[in-house]
């Protein structure tokens, strides 16, 4: 099968396990691979576009890409290091998968403290003392990203604290694979696109003063993106794919009187949570075009790995959720466990080598970090500046 011979190959993977191996090595071995082999490599963390090939910046090694960003001004001497205080990170839907796991390995280095808005109070309150989180490092506030209402209420209880604000992550998401209809959020938008995008959205512009403010050395703001919204990766070309269109049903209110999608077209569920990932994407780099250079502020996505065992797949069939994490493990080989994706995003968050703004972050086999390649609708700067422009007018911003 093509899937299956593109996934076992072996020259990939050896590649991979050569930790230090440069990407450029690796581009070479790839380049004259087929579709198929391309996809896989993505998968596996890179796929190597013919405009990547061609672009000298991606010539250097994978270590020397994450080495060579801009560190922090202050995590450079270690004196101030010592001294610093203790980070505050927001994260949103820290009560299971990603974002609890990165809750925790942030909070087991002893230098942050997390406040985790979660919908759900006492699921947070039992599943940050699940997994042994100390009290004193954590901090659990009530936030529905999928009503605007409560994102405006955070913000204030938030402020409220007098915590200052250094990182927030935007992790939440829903995933409505199975769902025949759509459901919609307090304010009558398409739910994953509501609660994905436009929750996280308006709660970034809010927050956005607050971080400004904080005189925390590397303030953050990361956005959690996926494979599957990248349409330049195999995962991303299983259908439904990601297309946002010309964003005209969500112009039109994604409040399915037209329709619930951004593309104007019928409901489907999957699709609205890739097109969702796609707007976060996005988001991101928006943000980071806008108020980069302004704030200090970094900005950036991830795609921490295949996390198959989480919640996210609540609501697909039993059967999907029996063969996906194996599918994923030994098959695609894209699996990654709750705690490893933890630490991926603890790294967006605070490792001194990652910050750099307007990132996309994903991780080889062997756990390094790299700067991947976004697909043409996830990298289009008009279609970003359009969703913007969009978006403020849906959450009241415009
Ligand atoms: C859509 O269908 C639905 O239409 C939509 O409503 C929504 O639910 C959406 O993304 C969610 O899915 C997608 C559908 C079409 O995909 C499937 O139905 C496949 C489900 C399979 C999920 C993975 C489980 C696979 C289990 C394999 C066995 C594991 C065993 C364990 C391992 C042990 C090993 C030692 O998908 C498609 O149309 C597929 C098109 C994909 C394009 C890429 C083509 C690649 C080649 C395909 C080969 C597939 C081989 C893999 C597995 C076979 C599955 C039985
Ligand atoms: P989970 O379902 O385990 O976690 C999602 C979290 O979001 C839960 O804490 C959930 O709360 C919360 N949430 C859902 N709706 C709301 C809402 N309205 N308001 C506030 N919080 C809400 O999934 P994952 O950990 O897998 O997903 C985390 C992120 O990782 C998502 O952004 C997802 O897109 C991304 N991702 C996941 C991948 C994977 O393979 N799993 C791959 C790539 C990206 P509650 O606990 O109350 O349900
Ligand atoms: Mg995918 C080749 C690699 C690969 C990777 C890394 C993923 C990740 N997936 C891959 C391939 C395939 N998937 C193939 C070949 C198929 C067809 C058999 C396939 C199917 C599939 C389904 C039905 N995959 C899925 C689903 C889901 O319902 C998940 C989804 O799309 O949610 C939106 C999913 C995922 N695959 C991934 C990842 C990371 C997901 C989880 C969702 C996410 O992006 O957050």
């Amino acid at each position: 099968m093509a899937l299956h011979a593109a996934c076992s190959l072996p020259s990939t993977i050896s590649i991979q396990k050569e930790g230090k191996i440069s990407a450029s090595l690796k581009e070479t071995t790839l380049t004259g691979f087929s579709f198929y082999n391309h996809l896989r490599a993505d998968n596996i963390s890179t796929l190597l576009t013919i405009k990547r090939r061609q672009n000298p910046r991606f010539s250097t090694g994978i270590r020397a890409q994450t080495v060579t960003a801009t560190p922090p001004a202050n995590e450079a001497s270690p004196e101030k290091k010592k001294t610093q205080r203790k980070g505050t990170a927001v994260i949103t839907g820290a009560s299971s998968g990603l974002g609890l796991a990165t809750a925790k390995a942030l909070a087991d280095t002893g230098k942050w403290h997390v406040v985790m808005a979660c919908r759900n109070f006492l699921k947070a309150e039992k599943a940050a003392r699940s997994v042994g989180m100390s009290k004193e490092d954590y901090t659990v506030m009530h936030l529905d990203l999928a009503s605007l209402e409560s994102v405006k209420q955070f913000v204030d209880s938030f402020r409220r604290t007098e915590r200052p604000l250094d990182v927030l992550v935007c992790n939440a998401a829903v995933y409505q694979p199975t769902a025949k209809e759509p459901s919609f959020t307090a304010e009558g938008f398409e739910l994953s696109v509501g609660t994905n995008h436009l929750g996280h959205f308006l709660l970034s512009r809010l927050l956005l003063d607050d971080l400004k403010q904080s005189d925390y050395p590397s303030k953050r703001m990361i956005i959690v993106g996926s494979i599957t919204g990248n349409t330049n990766t195999l995962a991303g070309n299983v259908p439904p794919k990601a297309n946002l269109g010309d964003l005209r049903g969500l112009a039109s209110g994604l409040n399915g009187q037209n329709s619930s999608m951004i593309d104007g077209g019928e409901f489907d569920g999957a699709k609205a949570y890739k097109d969702s990932k796609v707007c976060n994407m996005l988001t991101m780099q928006e943000l980071h075009r806008r108020y980069h250079e302004e704030t200090g502020v970094t900005f950036a996505s991830l795609y921490p790995g295949c996390i198959a065992t989480t919640g996210l797949f609540r609501e697909h069939i039993p059967l999907f959720r029996l063969l996906f994490p194996p599918f994923q493990k030994y098959i695609t080989k894209g699996y990654v466990s709750e705690e490893e994706a933890g630490k991926r995003l603890a790294q967006v968050v605070s490792d001194p080598s990652l910050g750099k703004s307007g990132v996309y972050w994903s991780w080889n086999n062997n756990s390094s970090s790299f700067e991947n390649q976004l697909s043409k609708e996830a990298s289009d700067a008009e279609k970003a500046k359009k969703l913007w422009e969009v978006s403020e007018k849906l959450v009241g911003l415009a």
